[in-house]
C-alpha cells in the first residue's frame, strides 16, 4: 500500500514548527519523498532529476504563510511546477489550414494508432463539423486496413477503399487526390506501427510525411509505458518531428507518468487522453487533472487547491498591478472563476459578476449556477493565448471555434464576452483609487461594493 504523499510529507514537516522559511534541509527531505512519488508514477529518471532540481531551487528559501503548513506549502511548489511541465492548459488539435488538411497518426505497434484515429475521425465529424476520410497506410500487418475501415463504416465516416497490394506511398497520393473531388476537410492517415524504432519504416514515414505535409503529426503512446517512454518520443520526434502526442490507455492503472516524460523530451504538447476501446472514449488532455493524478490520488488535490485558496493574496496583489496598467485580461477573469468555483459554489459569489445579479434568483435552486462557471472556464479555456490577452480579435468564426471547443452556443460566449467587457470598463473607472481596497479585500470584496 502506498502511503500518500501528503502523508509522508507532514511528517517530515512536523518537526518543523514556527520557523519562517523552508531550508534546504526541509526541502531536501521533502523532495526525497516527491521524488519517489514521480518515480513510483512510472516518470522516467532523468525527467525526475530535472524535475526535482527546479522544484528545489524554487522551494529553498520560501516563506511560509501562516495558515499553510510547510507540507501543503512544499505539495502546492511541486503541484505548480507539475502543471506548467506537463504544459499549463489544455491545448487545441490544430485546425488552421485550409481544407483538405492531413493528420499523421504515428506510434509503435500496439499504441493505438488505429483505434485513436477513429477516435479522432469521430470527434472532428460531430464536435468539429469536419469531413472527415479516413485513410490506412498499414500495408504490413495482416487485415490492419479492413480494421480501420470496419470502424469507419459502423461510425458512417467516409474512408478510402482498399486496393491490394498497394504501397503505403501509393495510398497517400490516393488519398490527396480523393479528398479533392470529395469536400474532404480533414485526411486522417493511419500509419503501420513498430515494434521498435526501425530504419526502414522510419524512412517511409518521413516520404509520407514529406509528401502530405500533414497539419498535425501525432505520435500515438500507451500511457503505461514506462522508463522507456523517454527513447520512444525523442527517437520519434528525432527522425520525423511531432507536433503533438496523444496517450492512450489512460483509462488503465498507471498514473501516467510517460505524460511528463514524452512532454519534457519532444517539448511537444499532448493534446489527447484515450480513455477506453469505445469511439467515443477520448479526452482533452488537462495538465491540472494530470499533474494530481502523477502526484498522489486525490487528497492531494483538496489539499493543493485549499491552500492555494489562502495564497491568493498573492495572486492578488500581481493582478492589482496588471489593473494600474489597465491589463486586465481573460486569463484573469477565469483565476477569478476559478477562486470562485474553489470556495465553495457559485451562489454566494453569484452578486461580483456584473450582469448577473438580475438573474440570481433564476439561476439558484435551479442547479444551473456552478454548471455556468464551469462553461464560462471551458469557454476561455478554449481560447488561445492570444485571444485571452486581446479579445479584439475574436471575430465570428473564432467564436464559433471557441464554442465548438466548449461545447457551448456562441451565444454563450458571446454574452461571457461582454461580462468581460463590463469588467474591464469597471477597472478602468475604478482606476488607482479603487486599488488599495482592493489589495486588502481581494476582487471579490471590491466588486460587491460596486
Ligand atoms: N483500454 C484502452 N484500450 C485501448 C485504447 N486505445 C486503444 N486500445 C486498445 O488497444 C489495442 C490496440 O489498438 P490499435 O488501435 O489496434 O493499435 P495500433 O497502434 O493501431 O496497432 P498496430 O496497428 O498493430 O500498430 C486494441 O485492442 C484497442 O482496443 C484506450 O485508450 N484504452
Ligand atoms: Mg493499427
Amino acid at each position: 500500500m502506498y502511503k500518500s504523499l501528503s502523508d509522508r510529507l507532514s511528517g517530515i514537516f512536523d518537526r518543523l514548527k514556527g520557523r519562517g522559511t523552508l531550508s534546504e534541509d526541509d526541502v531536501n527531505a521533502a523532495m526525497r519523498e516527491i521524488r519517489i512519488a514521480l518515480l513510483e508514477a512510472d516518470v522516467a529518471l532523468p525527467v525526475v532529476k530535472e524535475f526535482i532540481e527546479q522544484a528545489k531551487a524554487q522551494a529553498v528559501g520560501q516563506e511560509l504563510v501562516k495558515s499553510i503548513n510547510p507540507a501543503q506549502m512544499v505539495i502546492k511548489i511541486v503541484n505548480d511546477q507539475l502543471i506548467h511541465a506537463l504544459g499549463d492548459e489544455p491545448e487545441a488539435i490544430n485546425l488552421a489550414a485550409p481544407s483538405p488538411m492531413v493528420i499523421l497518426m504515428v506510434g509503435l505497434q500496439g499504441s493505438g494508432k488505429t483505434t485513436t484515429s477513429a477516435k479522432l475521425a469521430k470527434l472532428l465529424t460531430t464536435k468539429f463539423r469536419k469531413n472527415v476520410l479516413l485513410a490506412s497506410l498499414d500495408v504490413y500487418r495482416p487485415a490492419a486496413q479492413l480494421q480501420l475501415e470496419t470502424l469507419a463504416k459502423q461510425m458512417e465516416i467516409a474512408s478510402l477503399p482498399i486496393v491490394d497490394g498497394e504501397k503505403p506511398i501509393a495510398i497517400t497520393k490516393r488519398a490527396m487526390n480523393a479528398a479533392k473531388t470529395k469536400n474532404t476537410d480533414v485526411i486522417i492517415l493511419d500509419t503501420a506501427g513498430r515494434l521498435h524504432i526501425d530504419d526502414e519504416l522510419m524512412t517511409e514515414l518521413k516520404e509520407i510525411k514529406a509528401l502530405s505535409n500533414p497539419i498535425e503529426t501525432f505520435l500515438v503512446a500507451d500511457s503505461l509505458t514506462g522508463q522507456d517512454a523517454v527513447n520512444i518520443a525523442k527517437n520519434f520526434h528525432d527522425t520525423i518531428e511531432i507536433t503533438s502526442i496523444i496517450l492512450t490507455r489512460a483509462d488503465g492503472d498507471g498514473r501516467g507518468g510517460a505524460a511528463l516524460s514524452m512532454r519534457h523530451v519532444t517539448g511537444r504538447p499532448i493534446k489527447f487522453l484515450g480513455m477506453g476501446e469505445r469511439v467515443d472514449q477520448l479526452e482533452i488532455f488537462d495538465p491540472h487533472r494530470v499533474a494530481s493524478r502523477i502526484l498522489d490520488m486525490g487528497d492531494i488535490v483538496a489539499l493543493v487547491e485549499r491552500a492555494s485558496v489562502l495564497a491568493e493574496s498573492e495572486d492578488q496583489e500581481k493582478l492589482a498591478k496588471k489593473l494600474e496598467k489597465g491589463h486586465f485580461d481573460l486569463s484573469d477573469m477565469a483565476k477569478q472563476l476559478e477562486g470562485m468555483q474553489k470556495m465553495g459554489g457559485l451562489s454566494s459569489m453569484l452578486g461580483f459578476l456584473p450582469g448577473i445579479g438580475k438573474i440570481q434568483d433564476k439561476l439558484e435552486g435551479a442547479g444551473l449556477d456552478d454548471s455556468l462557471v464551469r462553461r464560462q472556464l471551458a469557454v476561455i479555456r478554449s481560447m488561445t493565448k492570444k485571444e485571452r490577452r486581446n479579445p479584439n480579435i475574436l471575430n465570428g468564426s473564432r467564436r464559433k471555434r471557441i464554442a465548438l471547443g466548449a461545447g457551448v452556443q456562441v451565444m454563450e460566449v458571446n454574452r461571457l464576452l461582454k461580462q468581460f467587457e463590463q469588467m474591464q470598463t469597471m477597472f478602468k473607472r475604478m482606476g488607482k483609487m479603487g486599488q488599495k481596497s482592493f489589495m486588502r479585500q481581494g476582487l471579490g470584496a471590491m466588486m460587491r461594493g460596486m
